[in-house]
């Protein structure tokens, strides 16, 4: 959709994101621009002052489109994992039931279905082991009944626990009213930092909250457009200076302009490449730093984006990012282009960081608050969980 709303300038300049997989490359535009007209709330009534040429093209683009109704928490995780669940469950429901027999080569096949949906190594073998010695302490003689157990030991890597659960999504940031919050959005090139930014704003807009955005992306001048283009869609300031600047000062800019209008949140994009040979990392301190010396707690949250499509990628990712940028929580994106959901599973088990959020399409409504139990829920097509 950007692409279309970029137009003209994608012609001359390259916006490609290079590591985004193709089924995502390639995918139809979002139902935004296949909606009918907009009703008037569902578009910012105030128009911002952007300056001719581009911009101004892609607000006007913006006016033809309308936001599609959001879905109930549950339903919407379950639409999201619809391919996972397909891929992972009602594989291992069909080779249950089809094996009938609990033996080695059942294990194996188990095993191979729960590798190759990115569940990991180490959740695998875990998994596996408890389920053998389920099955022998209650002497099972079919494998039908394993895919239940199977359940009970997602839920136990996945941190579910009985406990009470909240019918709706509970916002799981660390968002404390009085203050200026300051949200960092880290991650490599193209895992989704920006459309997670603008699908957050939506979020934390929608509870009443005033955002602002800074574009400390600086690497392209398509990147910072952007988030212009999603600013002005959404009715909020973003903070900009142009391509090549130094990030660091373009935090410096947003931090002020945030305490001077007020702002409950800024949010901060990132870039995932940068100009320079500075290290990715060293930029992300130095932007750290900044905030720290404006606001001595912020970064309130610092969140890592990654493409769930990427598998076992996204795991070295969490890990790199994890030793220098203190992360406070993990958005798994473009969960919905994969069979693969199950590498949720591995990074609960890997890591102790929450994911606080699973990114499930590129509509502004497609980011949900993650909780085990619409997650097992939908993997295991249950209706409500
Ligand atoms: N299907 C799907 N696509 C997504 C999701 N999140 C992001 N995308 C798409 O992934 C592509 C890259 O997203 P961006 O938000 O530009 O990624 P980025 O990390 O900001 O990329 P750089 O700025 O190049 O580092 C875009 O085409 C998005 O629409 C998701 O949850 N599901
Ligand atoms: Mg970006």
């Amino acid at each position: 959709m950007l692409k279309k709303l970029f137009g003209k300038k994608e012609s001359t300049e390259t916006v490609a994101v290079p590591d985004a997989p193709e089924s995502v490359e390639g995918e139809a535009p979002p139902a935004l621009e296949e909606a009918g007209p907009p009703e008037s709330s569902e578009v910012p009534g105030e128009e911002p002052k952007l300056k001719k040429g581009f911009l101004r093209g892609a607000w006007e683009a913006t006016k033809k489109l309308a936001l599609t109704p959001v879905d109930p928490w549950f339903e919407a995780v379950a639409k999201g994992l619809d391919r996972t669940r397909q891929g992972l469950v009602n594989q291992v429901s069909s080779l249950l039931r089809l094996h009938g027999r609990i033996d080695d080569s059942l294990w194996e096949e188990l095993e191979d279905i729960l590798i190759t949906s990115d569940v990991g190594t180490a959740a695998t073998e875990k998994i596996i082991s408890q389920l053998r010695a389920l099955a022998k302490e209650k002497k099972m003689t079919t494998a039908d009944p394993l895919l239940e157990e199977l359940r009970g030991i997602l839920g136990d890597v996945l941190g579910y626990h009985d406990e009470e659960v909240p019918t709706e999504p509970v916002e799981p940031l660390n968002i404390v009213s009085g203050r200026l919050n300051v949200i960092l959005m880290v991650g490599v090139n193209g895992t989704g930092k920006t459309t997670t930014t603008a699908k957050l704003t939506h979020r934390l807009k929608g509870q009443g909250h005033r955002v602002i955005l800074a574009a400390a992306d600086t690497f392209r001048a398509a990147a910072i457009d952007q988030l212009l283009v999603w600013g002005a869609r959404l009715g909020v300031d973003v903070i900009h200076q142009n391509e090549g600047s130094d990030p660091a000062a373009v935090v410096f800019d947003a931090v002020s302009a945030a305490k001077a209008r007020k702002a409950d949140v800024l949010i901060v994009d990132t870039a995932g490449r940068l100009h320079s040979k500075v290290n990715l990392m060293e930029e992300l301190r130095k932007i750290k730093r900044v905030l720290t010396r404006e606001i001595p707690d912020a970064p309130h949250e610092v969140l890592l984006v990654l493409d769930a499509t990427t598998g076992q990628n996204a795991v070295n990712q969490a890990r790199t990012f994890n030793d220098v940028a203190e992360l406070s929580g993990l958005v798994l994106a473009k969960l919905d282009g994969t069979a693969k959901g199950g590498i949720v599973i591995a990074i609960r088990q890997e890591f102790q960081i929450p994911v606080k959020y699973i990114g499930l399409g590129e509509k502004l409504e497609d980011l949900q608050v993650f909780h085990p139990k619409p997650f097992l829920a939908a993997l295991f097509g249950e209706s409500d969980g």
